[in-house]
């Protein structure tokens, strides 16, 4: 099949899966939001593994790793996965907390044409930041290559 157009996932509580919380497979545009994505046995978010053309989109105001009361536990790898295939997503607003890989994964050379707008001197949830912290309530799981 061509042509695939990506998927939207908005206002979903999506847990407890043994693999990932949302895996998009194919091309296209993405659109994740306001969900809240926490006890996932693998990664919160996996992009990493679309088609071979591109995958673009937009993940905002997503619990990854908890949950609106935060009281929903990690996810088992990483919060967000994007890989070689991402040009162009923007993940912005999101609470990435708790998961046991990274906070934000960014495989081969996704790191220089996606958007995570964060600011590691901010700890926690700001307007128009992702916030990260791990276990212990520390700022950290930050984004790396
Ligand atoms: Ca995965």
């Amino acid at each position: 099949m061509t042509n695939v157009s990506g998927f939207e996932v908005l206002r979903s509580k999506i847990y407890g899966n043994g693999g990932d919380g949302i895996r998009g497979l194919d091309d296209g545009a993405y659109r994740i939001e306001e969900n809240e994505i926490y006890a996932n046995g693998g990664d919160g978010i996996d992009l990493s593994e679309a088609g071979s053309g591109s995958v673009s989109g937009l993940i905002a105001g997503n619990y990854i790793g908890t949950n609106a009361s935060g009281t929903g536990s990690g996810n088992g790898s990483h919060g967000i996965r994007l890989g070689r295939n991402s040009e162009g997503v923007v993940a912005r607003n999101n609470r990435i907390w708790n998961n046991s890989g990274d906070g934000v994964r960014l495989t081969q050379d996704a790191l220089k044409k996606n958007r995570i707008t964060t600011d590691s001197t901010q700890p926690y949830y700001q307007a128009g930041l992702n916030a990260f912290r791990n276990n212990a309530g520390e700022p950290s799981n930050q984004p790396r290559p």
